[in-house]
């Protein structure tokens, strides 16, 4: 079984049974003048995910593992957006520079140019922080066969460590990459990927994706 150097110890997994996680690289939160700017946010540190990311795709493209991409929105009445969201989140549903944010169908809710899905990807949305609530997450893995996430997109400490606790405890050993993850604060993005390999790997590993495209190349 390949071993991929992480932390707190190596990462072993199969071709079989591991995906590819990409959370959320959807414009509203990435593109320069979009909604995550809006909010007084530097942009540039989620930015620095996407040239890794991809090297990530095309290596990992090149096998036979599924790749899962999701998207944080709403449908267009907001019906699935709780209203205590709503009320911390009141930009939801406003008009943007790219459509209504974080609304499924418009120009800001799909994912970036860089990191557009390939046909036979899978992408999920999802209302929620986690990509388990309220989707089809559950049923796909169990479908796809899949055990291990390698985890990568945006934000460290909100969609991705909601992610990873979520699939924690169902079961699934979860791989989170340091430089295919990114957070608005650089001492978020700190703390959250210590969180996740204390204890033990109390929510899972933590590595880069050279050490994972090394061993699946
Ligand atoms: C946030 C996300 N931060 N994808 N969404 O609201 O992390």
């Amino acid at each position: 079984m390949p071993a991929v150097d992480a932390r707190p110890t190596p990462f072993t997994f199969d071709l079989d049974t591991t995906a590819l996680l990409v959370i959320d690289m959807q414009r509203d939160f990435l593109l320069p003048g979009g909604f995550g700017e809006s909010l007084g946010n530097d942009v540039a540190r989620l930015r620095r995910t996407i040239g890794p990311l991809g090297e990530l795709l095309d290596a990992w493209r090149a096998t036979t593992m599924p790749i899962i991409h999701t998207r944080e929105g709403h449908k267009p009445d907001l019906s699935d957006c709780p209203p205590a969201k709503l009320k911390r989140g009141p930009m939801i549903g406003q008009e943007g520079r790219f459509g209504r944010i974080l609304i499924q169908g418009e120009y800001g809710h799909d994912i970036i140019d860089e990191l557009q899905p390939r046909d036979g990807e899978i992408v999920i949305d999802k209302p929620g922080k986690g990509a388990f609530y309220a989707t089809g997450m559950s049923e796909k893995l169990e479908e796809l066969n899949v055990r291990r996430l390698v985890v990568t997109g945006v934000t460290t400490e909100v969609c991705v460590h909601t992610t990873v606790r979520e699939a924690n405890d169902r079961g699934y050993e979860c791989l989170v990459l340091a430089d295919c993850v990114g957070s608005y604060f650089p001492e978020f993005q700190q703390v959250g990927l210590q969180m996740i390999a204390a204890q033990g790997g109390i929510f899972g590993w933590v590595a880069d994706s050279p050490a994972v495209i090394k061993e699946i190349q």
